[in-house]
């Protein structure tokens, strides 16, 4: 089984020295300063877990800088990389990303989420936030705010080799093997974790699709219809019965609404209902004063088939994730309501 493990992140964090320490050999350059490695460069070795041989190869990366043209390079170089390993892959294969993030830098640059989201989200492969040069085992701030921005994300805590205190202790690494295990082993998981994060991203961001909004016009439409038919059983009625007509309209609304998805209250819908609806409607009500089924059945209905489309058109020019927000949902339909009061 082959893994193939980008090992990215800020100059100076310690990449080339995870590199090393797998190899448990000085194969890549290290030290103090900007920009020691000075060229993306893969280095193979064979590591094994349990009763499985993996063949790794690891994938060392000049440290990216905010707007440095080699950072640029870097880039273009490791997208490439990422989808070479894609291509090649067999379903067995490991892909993953580790985002080396110094532990005592003291935040998380935005570039660095856009950066990670958009190669994640790109090539579909999973990152790990890898916290670099940890002296101590705890979970700190930077951390935490990490998990918060991207709970997707899976984070470790490493010291790649040991570390000599000014006193002269001796903290030893830890923490690369467990990583190295969890990548190659939580792989799937963490792989469903990239794909589910994504389809939410995807779907907060998606306008409201044609077909869904045919599914409900459909729906509207049978209510519509429904309440018509109501309408039209009530026989002769005295005008003072109007309000009896106002009230299945009233209530036809708040199924409309119930049935496009949205969430509103019988309160809620008497409101709109009596502020725009009747304006647009009222006409034909004030100067008949003995109500015939059929002028109810048609009153019904076109209050019925105006709000339906409003409601369509709000929808329409919604995202998914804009549907549940009741605030922006009712100042949309008012929006298309006042369009038809004009007509
Ligand atoms: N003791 C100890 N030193 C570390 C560790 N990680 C990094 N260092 C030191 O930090 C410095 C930078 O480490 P490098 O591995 O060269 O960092 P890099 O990310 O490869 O840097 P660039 O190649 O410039 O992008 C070196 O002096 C390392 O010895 C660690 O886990 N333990
Ligand atoms: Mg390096």
């Amino acid at each position: 089984m082959n893994a193939n493990i980008v090992i990215m992140g800020q100059s100076g964090n310690g990449k080339s020295t995870i590199v090393n320490a797998i190899m448990r050999k000085e194969v890549a350059p290290t030290g103090k300063g900007t920009a020691v490695t000075t060229k993306n460069q893969i280095y193979s070795t064979s590591y094994r877990l349990g009763n499985d041989f993996w063949s790794l190869n690891l994938y060392d990366t000049v440290g990216i800088e905010l707007s440095d043209k080699i950072t640029q390079a870097t880039l273009i170089d490791i997208e490439e990389h990422l989808r070479k390993s894609q291509m090649q892959s067999s379903t067995f294969d490991v892909n993953v990303v580790w985002f080396c993030i110094n532990n005592r830098s003291s935040r998380f640059q935005d570039y660095e989420i856009d950066l990670i989201r958009k190669l994640s989200y790109e090539y579909e492969i999973p990152f790990v936030i890898v916290m670099t040069q940890c002296l101590d085992n705890q979970i700190g701030e930077l951390e935490k705010s990490i998990q918060t921005e991207m709970p997707e994300v899976v984070t470790a805590r490493i010291l790649a080799k040991d570390y000599q205190l000014r006193g002269g202790t001796i903290i030893p690494a830890y923490g690369l093997n467990d990583l190295l295990r969890r990548s190659l082993t939580e792989y799937n998981k963490m792989k469903v974790r990239v794909l589910e994060s994504k389809l939410n991203d995807l779907q907060q961001k998606l306008e409201v699709s044609e077909w869904y909004i045919k599914n409900y016009e459909d729906k509207a439409k049978a209510c519509i219809e429904d309440y018509v038919d109501r309408a039209g059983k009530i026989g002769w009625l005295p005008g003072g019965c109007i309000p009896f007509v106002h009230g299945l309209c009233i209530k036809m609304v708040a199924e409309l609404h119930g049935l496009y998805g949205l969430s509103s209250s019988e309160d809620f819908a008497a409101n709109i209902f009596s502020h725009i609806i009747v304006g647009l409607l009222a006409t034909p009500f004030m100067v008949v004063p003995i109500l015939s089924s059929a002028v109810a059945r048609g009153y019904v209905e076109a209050a019925g088939e105006q709000y339906a489309e409003a409601l369509s058109n709000a929808v329409k020019h919604s995202k998914y994730s804009e549907l549940s927000n009741q605030k922006i949902m009712t100042e949309r339909i008012r929006k298309q309501l006042n369009l038809r009061k004009g007509r």
